[in-house]
């Protein structure tokens, strides 16, 4: 595996699956597979858990991890090509990209969509360069329009509580006081597209997602009918996609918050959410704190898809 920005990378997705649960039995079973191998994580971004899970999953692996926090004492970086750089950046994203590919074998990278240019965020502009330039396999650990590594630990999470063969999975906006990317949810989509389970998207009018990664899922406007008989409710607050309103917020409206009388409506569903959640926007305490809720399993399994990844990576080093 050379990239992982997309549910196309993992090639068959029962094959992932049952890969990523081997893995989770015994996590330590390819302990030498990254001996003297280095993985870079690069975050222009905060993180907590893809931090952590991915640097958890490269000891697992007998691999080295570095993390370079790009706001916190790097140089500035410029990303834009053909620019003066009389201003406050010190360092050109083409020379600090190969630098970086010196100094290791796999690259993450997290950079979240910026809301300034439409265009800019849909090529993926930070994230393609670092695959362009880098010359080391590379993977999203949240991109512009994408967190792969976030959906493929929602799968095998759906995989491991799911109550019948084709469940039914519900992705909903919910509110949040700041306009937020529409990585989580694309992924999602993304991911439950080619999974075996009956896809539903609810969301206010405006807040359409981007119909590449929406394909042929149900989309149902009144979140209380979406709920009926669900055995997954996802829920993520995203801001507008669509050209005119890009990256904006349309509304907070709290009548979206998921709390126990809208659970009721459901076939007992599990409660999921990426984290970090506001509680009491997204969700209510009940709700999160409910046997129902299956937050920290969900985020413990993020080791679990990254470990997956860097496998595949360092299996690929190898070949070549
Ligand atoms: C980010 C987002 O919504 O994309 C990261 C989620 C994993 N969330 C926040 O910035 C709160
Ligand atoms: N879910 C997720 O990616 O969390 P972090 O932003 O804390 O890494």
């Amino acid at each position: 595996m050379k990239t992982f920005t997309n549910v196309k990378d993992l090639g068959d997705l029962n094959t992932a699956i049952q890969e990523a649960l081997e893995v989770k039995k015994n996590r330590f079973a390819h302990k030498t597979l990254g001996e003297n191998k280095t993985v870079m994580l690069v975050f222009f971004n905060s993180s907590l858990r893809t931090r952590l899970s991915s640097q958890k999953a490269a000891m697992n692996l007998g691999m080295n991890s570095m993390v370079l926090d790009v706001a916190q004492g790097a140089w500035r970086l410029e990303t834009e090509r053909g620019v003066m750089m009389d201003g406050d950046k010190s360092e050109h994203l083409l020379e600090a990209i190969p630098v970086i590919g010196a100094y290791c074998d796999i690259i993450g990278v997290r950079s979240f969509a910026r809301f300034e240019s439409k265009e800019d965020d849909c090529n993926e502009k930070i994230l393609n360069q670092f695959i362009k330039y880098s010359g080391r396999p590379v993977f999203s650990m949240e991109s512009a329009t994408a967190h792969p590594l976030q959906a493929f630990a929602d799968l095998i999470t759906i995989e491991e509580f799911k109550p019948c063969k084709h469940p039914k999975v519900v992705l909903t906006w919910a509110p949040h006081p700041k306009a937020l990317p529409q990585a989580v949810p694309n992924s999602f989509a993304d991911f439950m597209n080619e999974a075996d389970v009956d896809f539903v998207i609810t969301h206010p009018e405006g807040y359409e997602l981007d119909p590449k990664f929406v394909r042929n899922a149900k989309i149902e406007y009144d979140q209380k009918k979406a709920f009926e008989g669900a055995n997954f409710i996802y829920a993520k607050n995203w801001a507008v996609f669509r050209d005119d309103a890009y990256g904006k917020i349309l509304c907070k409206d709290m009548n979206w918050t998921v709390n126990a009388q809208k659970m009721s409506l459901t076939d007992s569903a599990f409660f999921m959410h990426c984290l970090p959640v506001r509680r009491n926007m997204i969700v209510t305490d009940e709700v999160i704190e409910s046997p129902q809720s299956i937050v920290i399993p969900e985020a413990a399994n993020r080791e679990i898809s990254c470990q997956v990844v860097l496998k595949r990576m360092l299996e690929s080093l190898k070949v070549d």
